[in-house]
């Protein structure tokens, strides 16, 4: 697909899906650093950036935030590759990588991913920024695939309120209203296929529903150089969380 393809599909949707993305020769190599990086480095990250279904159990990890910056490695995938510069052209604008984050959903307990809009955790203005998820795996409806609510970057920001997911605190509160779910698409995912979704594009995924396949992804964030962080707010909102999770025994002490 061309840019100017890209660009429009990602204006008109909210979202773009780019099938093979990268090659089958490009995750095998990602796969196998990141299975070195989880039994090597992971075990002794912060809790606050490692999440596990059930922290007792290392086979439950399901997500791990700052890749990059725990493993180095990982840095140009995110600042200097094709995703950043994609990143660029949709945005028109100078980016700001600000994340690289690996996503799981283990066999069984793996939960869904509430729906939600990113742009209501990034807390930017305006809301420019996009976020990209690429499979490792072969994902689809049974062990939890991305869905998204085609046009809702249109319709400005839902009202969102505490979940009991971690590492998913916010999700809408009053998802499922019809254009919801007459507009919500399921993208089946391969190795490398890679999907591109708008700040305030909704989205939310099942849990995994199977008894062996994991579902593996990475998530890219890149924000606008022009949109402005309301930091204050930022911070109040992290400290809360973090203050709600260890409350509920959610955090290990680090
Ligand atoms: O992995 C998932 O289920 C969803 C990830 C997500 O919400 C995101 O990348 O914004």
């Amino acid at each position: 697909m061309d840019i100017e393809l890209i660009k429009k599909r990602f204006e008109e949707d909210g979202y773009v899906f780019l099938p093979g993305f990268m090659s089958q020769e490009e995750i095998t190599d990602v796969n196998q650093k990141l299975e070195v990086f989880i039994a090597d480095v992971v075990p002794g990250l912060p809790a606050n950036d490692v999440f596990y279904e059930d922290k007792n159990a290392p086979e439950t990890l399901k997500q791990i935030m700052h890749v990059s910056e725990y493993e180095p490695s990982f840095a140009p995938m995110l600042h200097n590759s094709k995703f950043s510069e994609i990143a660029g052209q949709l945005l028109e604008d100078q980016i700001v990588p600000r994340i690289l984050e690996y996503f799981n959903k283990p066999p069984k307990i793996g939960k869904p991913t509430p729906p939600h809009q990113d742009g209501y955790y990034f807390m930017l203005k305006p809301a420019k920024a996009v976020t990209m998820w690429m499979a490792l795996e072969n994902v689809d409806e049974a062990n939890g695939c991305v869905r998204y609510v085609r046009g809702s970057h249109k319709k400005g920001m839902r009202r969102h309120g505490r979940t009991q997911t971690l590492g998913f605190s916010q999700g809408i509160t009053d998802y499922g209203l019809p254009e919801d779910l007459e507009n919500e698409i399921a993208f089946p995912a391969k190795p490398g296929d890679l999907l591109i979704h708008d700040s305030l594009t909704i989205h939310r995924a099942d849990g995994n529903q199977t008894s062996d396949r994991t579902r593996r992804a990475l998530g890219f964030i890149y924000f606008g150089e022009s949109a402005r962080e309301d930091v204050e707010a930022k911070a109040a909102y992290q400290a809360q969380l973090q203050k709600e999770m260890r409350e509920k025994g959610e955090l290990v002490a680090e």
